[in-house]
């Protein structure tokens, strides 16, 4: 059996043999900003995704434990983004309006509800609802705010308890939570128990076509085991009879797709499902040639953001690095970006604040600083938000500040 969860030589969805195609390297965990004291004893692991041949899974070989990265000291709150509170907001009120509209005292259970970012506009309705979130610290932001929420990792277990307690839930929703579950037949079989026959499983995660059309190799980090496809997700749930019966596109992460999955035969296949699986298909996402090409791609956006970076330090110019993300974690260690290249890091979550950013160990520091002193050049590692920054930014740009970006390509503007 393929394990749960460490190293794989096996696919974790169907079993099949894989093989790395490339290695981003020794990777610290994406989301754990150390105290100074806590760099000596830093964790690392091999990044090296592989492409399942037999089911199209694309997924790391290897990933920590998961108590390494969701614990009660979880460095990411989902509701930092203005923008995503309302992409949430959306979401939820999508979901009202149609997937369980009409229903007599529906419920909901959301699976990695973090701080509640989603599951409020459900309170806020009066529907009953419950988040599954492991991080503990981010949970108590959404109990603090009436969310019912349980910090637990999902499997069938739970899936049970939760049913034997408050009943079968009409919609299970997730948002950048499945491509995270390294057991994601254990989540399948869950699903299967806690969905009633009627209901709806929706999630929403990066998107595979995006990230390699992009070269955005910043999405692979230990929290993302998996990046689906349409093509993918339809086979790693069809064992536990769900289908999928909507796909759409999002704009958000650089990139996502929301998949909706119901029981096989209880609603239609909505002809977007078969365009989308075409589309793949033609894209060459099922092609091992697809990936080399990526890795030609990453190794080029390397060379060149390091170019920039060492022309920008030989010029003296001050660099400050915008957003200490996950995924800036994976570009930082991957091209050997140091504080010599990057100051220190803005970033407006108090909890990473005074601490340094994994593997590279470049400061992190509040917001304030980035503002008080503009530097000349500004690292967008938070560019899944670029609208968002920029409408904020336009001071940094009058005063002759500028972007340096490296999705989809190594560029510096205005
Ligand atoms: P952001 C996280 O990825 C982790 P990350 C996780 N694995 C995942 O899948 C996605 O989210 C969904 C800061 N910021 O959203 C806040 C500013 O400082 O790109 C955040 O620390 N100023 C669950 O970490 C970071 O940047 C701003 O104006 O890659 C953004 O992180 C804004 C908008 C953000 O997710
Ligand atoms: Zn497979």
């Amino acid at each position: 059996m393929t394990p749960a969860n460490g190293v794989t030589r096996h696919c974790r969805v169907c079993n099949a043999e894989i093989a790395p195609f490339m290695s981003f390297g020794r990777m610290p965990i994406a989301n754990g900003f150390l105290k100074p004291e806590e760099a000596a004893t830093e964790y690392f692991f091999e990044l090296a995704p592989a492409f399942c041949d037999s089911c199209g899974m694309f997924q790391l070989m290897e990933q920590p434990r998961p108590e390494k990265m969701f614990h009660e000291q979880y460095a990411f709150y989902s509701s930092t983004s203005r923008y995503m509170q309302a992409h949430f907001e959306a979401f939820a009120h999508a979901v009202i309006n149609n997937a369980i509209a009409g229903r007599d005292d529906p419920f909901v259970v959301e699976l990695g509800s973090n701080d509640g970012i989603m599951l409020r506009h459900f309170r806020q309705c009066g529907l009953r609802h419950l988040g599954v979130e492991p991080s503990a610290n981010v949970a108590e932001v959404a109990r603090s705010q009436s969310i019912n929420t349980v910090s637990a990792f999902f499997d069938r277990k739970l899936a049970d308890d939760i049913v034997a307690e408050h009943g079968r839930a009409d919609a299970i929703l997730a948002a950048n939570v499945m491509c995270h579950i390294p057991d994601l037949p254990g989540v399948g079989a869950g699903v299967q128990r806690l969905l009633k026959p009627d209901g709806v499983f929706i999630f929403e995660d990066p998107y595979l076509g995006d990230m390699i059309a992009k070269s955005s190799y910043d999405q692979i980090y230990d929290e993302h085991v998996f990046m689906f496809s349409a093509t993918s997700v339809q086979r790693a749930f069809a064992p536990f009879e769900l289908e999928v019966v909507d796909v759409m596109p999002q704009i958000t992460h650089g990139g996502s797709m929301r998949y909706a999955l119901a029981p096989v035969g209880s609603r239609p296949v909505l002809k977007n499902v078969g365009a989308q699986l075409a589309k793949e298909a033609a894209l060459g996402l099922d092609r091992p040639e697809t990936y080399l090409r990526f890795k030609a791609n990453c190794e080029s956006s390397r060379a060149a953001l390091m170019q920039t970076l060492e022309r920008l330090r030989a010029q003296g110019k001050r660099v400050v690095g915008y957003g200490a993300t996950s995924k800036s974690t994976t570009v930082t260690n991957y091209c050997g970006i140091t504080s010599g290249h990057v100051e220190f890091i803005s970033d407006t979550t108090p909890i990473k604040q005074g601490r340094l950013s994994p593997g590279a160990h470049i400061p992190v520091r509040p917001y304030d600083e980035f503002v008080k002193k503009y530097p000349d050049y500004a690292l967008l590692f938070a560019w899944n938000h670029a609208a968002e920054i920029r409408e904020k930014e336009t001071g940094f740009i009058a005063a002759g500040g500028r972007w340096i970006v490296y999705v989809p390509e190594v560029a510096i503007v205005a």
